[in-house]
């Protein structure tokens, strides 16, 4: 497998490789790790990055000299490696206080709780040099209809969310916010479920501009969703911050199994969009290649680190695959053969008019609709098997 570098920009939740493995049948199977060691290990591994919940460095209820000597000891590992602290997120989703929710719990105090904690992270996320702050709202929703006016939620969440944007921009912090979408788990139902729900929520934001999206593979195919199509749309918008790699076999429960280990083709889809764009081009992404994963459950410590590597080796031997594919004389034949080219075409001519297009006969009354497609195919099937056989490395 190809060897990561730090130009991969590969970065890792300290909440991943760290996760004890604990799941709700039972309890955790691994032993903590040490930040500093993981650090280190990352370093050695050839990752680029780490980002973190404020309670993954310093556990809820420390004391502040506590919670400085996890900094400290942060910055010092930093330091010493390289790696970079490139995202900074806020728990509000573990302790019990949060069981309604942080910025849209029904309870008033418990929302300004939650504001404080999330203030106080964005301190510490510009003092690491942190670019990205994501929220995800894993217990803003709720299980029941009646229990929640999801109007005064959304009011609720615009509030929190304008309030932070205009902290950042008072305080002149180079940082900017991604909501990571999410249909369910822990709650029966999350507001803001889905890349379209959150892009639309943004538009309503005094700075929509200061905010984005952090999408999670795993999260849209929860949803029965296309991930691929889902990162395109969010290209399309400007609103792509940042991502979230990692794996989901169809529509149960958040796997977060390693990138590529669930739908394998559409994580190859999803490369060649991350590293070449769109077939027409369009606007790339640049940011870090980040994974939210879990080690799974029956893995021991060696495990841990073996998934860590898994999930870069994944995502190079995609980029190779994804390359090879865009290469292939055959391929773009079959691009061309296909009309996805012909796509990125515009429908009406430079200049021409809706009285041009009225106007003109062959688009409608002398169009021969029946012979143009009569027994005519597209060849999507042999462009999906070109892609797979790469896939495959079979080409
Ligand atoms: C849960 C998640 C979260 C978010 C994290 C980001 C615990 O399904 O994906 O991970 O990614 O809170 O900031
Ligand atoms: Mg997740
Ligand atoms: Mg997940
Ligand atoms: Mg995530």
């Amino acid at each position: 497998a190809p060897t990561p570098t730090p130009e991969d920009r590969f970065s890792f939740g300290l909440w991943t490789f760290g996760w004890t493995a604990a799941d709700p049948f039972g309890g955790p199977t691994r032993a903590p790790l040490d930040t500093v060691k993981a650090v280190h290990k990352l370093k050695e591994l050839g990752a680029w990055g780490m980002t973190f919940h404020d309670d993954d460095l310093f556990p809820f209820g420390s004391t502040d000299a506590q919670r400085q000597k996890a900094i400290d000891d942060l910055k010092q590992a930093c330091a010493d490696t390289g790696i970079v602290i490139e995202m900074v997120t806020t728990n509000l989703f573990s302790h019990p206080v949060f069981k309604d929710g942080g910025f849209t719990s029904n309870d008033r105090s418990v929302r300004r709780f939650a504001l404080r904690k999330v203030l106080r992270n964005i301190d510490l996320a510009a003092e690491l040099g942190a670019e990205t702050f994501v929220m995800w709202g894993g217990r803003e929703g709720a299980e029941y209809d009646s229990a929640k006016d999801i109007n005064s939620a959304l009011d609720r969440y615009r509030e929190a969310a304008n309030l932070l944007a205009q902290y950042v921009l008072d305080k002149g912090y180079n940082i900017k916010f991604a909501i990571e979408p999410k249909p369910n788990e822990p709650r029966g139902d999350i507001l803001l479920p889905t890349v379209g729900h959150a892009m639309a929520f943004i538009n309503t934001l005094d700075h929509p501009e200061l905010v984005g999206l952090n999408p999670e593979v795993g999260h849209e195919q929860m949803a029965g969703l296309n991930f691929t199509a889902g990162i395109a749309q969010a290209l399309d918008h400007g609103k792509l911050f940042h991502i979230d790699l990692n794996g989901q076999r169809g529509i149960k429960y958040d796997q977060d199994l390693v990138f590529g280990h669930g739908d394998l083709h559409n994580a190859f889809s999803l490369v060649d969009l991350l590293e070449h764009g769109s077939a027409n081009g369009g606007p790339k992404y640049d940011g870090p290649r980040h994974f939210d994963y879990k080690p799974s459950r029956t893995e021991d410590e060696t495990g841990v680190w073996e998934s860590v590597k898994a999930n870069m080796s994944m995502y190079l031997l995609l980029k190779e695959r994804a390359q090879a594919f865009r290469a292939d004389p055959e391929v773009q034949e079959a691009l061309e053969a296909a009309k996805v080219y012909e796509l990125g075409t515009t429908t009406l001519a430079e200049g021409e008019t809706t009285a041009d297009l009225l106007a003109d006969r062959s688009a409608f009354e002398d169009y021969d609709a029946e012979a143009h497609f009569n027994g005519k195919g597209y060849g999507f099937v042999r462009l999906q098997q070109l892609a797979s056989e790469h896939l495959m490395g079979a080409r």
